[in-house]
Parts: structure tokens; sequence; C-alpha cells
């Protein structure tokens, strides 16, 4: 191997690690070069058409918002009413103790929140289709005490 560096002028533990480095690069770009994802698809045309079917279908383009207060023992919905598309709840726990949130029915299998501290919120995005839907509180047994509604879809 040719040096790459006249010797003299840095020390040798400089240019052995000068030399690992090089190595490493060239090994690394060499592997990752050969047939990686170099593909910049068009989510914009994707997009694009997305928008215009769902424009078409009289969708309002994003997620409904529907507020789910959390307090001891129940779920209070900002909205209780529902037709199909999509929607994000967000659970807030208004309460004292931890809470969370979980829905499940047609097409979406049981989806929960983390656990959420007093005061706390997050965020629960699902497509809903026509059908019968169940919301309730997954922690300790909140959910028999009375942390469970239905909602339905038509
Ligand atoms: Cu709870």
């Amino acid at each position: 191997m040719p040096r790459l560096l006249p010797p003299g002028r840095l020390r040798p533990g400089l240019v052995v690690l000068a030399l690992l480095v090089s190595v490493a690069t060239a090994a690394c770009s060499s592997s990752k070069s050969s047939n990686s994802a170099s593909q910049p698809t068009t989510p914009s045309a994707a997009a694009t058409t997305a928008a215009a079917t769902g424009a078409s279908a009289g969708a309002t383009g994003g997620a409904t918002t529907v507020t789910v207060t959390e307090t001891e023992f129940t779920l209070h919905l900002s909205q209780t009413s529902f037709t199909p598309g999509s929607y994000t709840f967000v659970a807030k726990d208004d309460g004292h103790v931890s809470h969370a949130l979980a829905i499940a029915g047609p097409g979406v299998p049981t989806t929960q929140t983390g656990t959420l501290d007093p005061g706390s919120s997050a965020n629960l995005t699902v497509t809903l289709q026509k059908g019968s839907y169940e919301l309730w509180c997954p922690v300790d047994s909140h959910k028999s005490l009375g942390m469970d509604t239905h909602i339905q879809v038509s």
C-alpha cells in the first residue's frame, strides 16, 4: 500500500488513525452504495391524488379531533355522533390518578395510548368505519369502574 502521507510530518499514531478512518469510510460507503433505495419517489403526486379523492368524497382533509376527558371514573367525549373517516382522539387525563385510552372496533385492532399522568394528554389517530367502537381506560380495573363507552359510526 502506498503511503498516503509523508511519515515525517505526523506522529505515527495519527497516521494509523487516519488510515483506519479512511478504511472505515471506504468500507462503509462501498457497502451502502450497492443497491440501497436511492429512489426518490414522488410523494407529492400521491398526496395530490389522495387530497383530490378526499375532497371529492366531501372530507375536510385532516382527521377530526375528538377530545376524550378522563376522570375517576368516566370518559367524556367532545362529540358523540360519528361518520366514517379519520379521527384523532385526544385523551386528556383530568383526574387525580394515571389513565390511558384504548379503542377497538371494525378495522381497528386494540390501539391505546401510553399511561397518562394527571394533567397530561396523548393522541390516538384511527380510521373509523361504520359500526360500533369501544373506548376504555386500560389502566388497572378502571374499565369496570366506569371508564368504558361505545360509539356508533354511521
Ligand atoms: Cu383510568
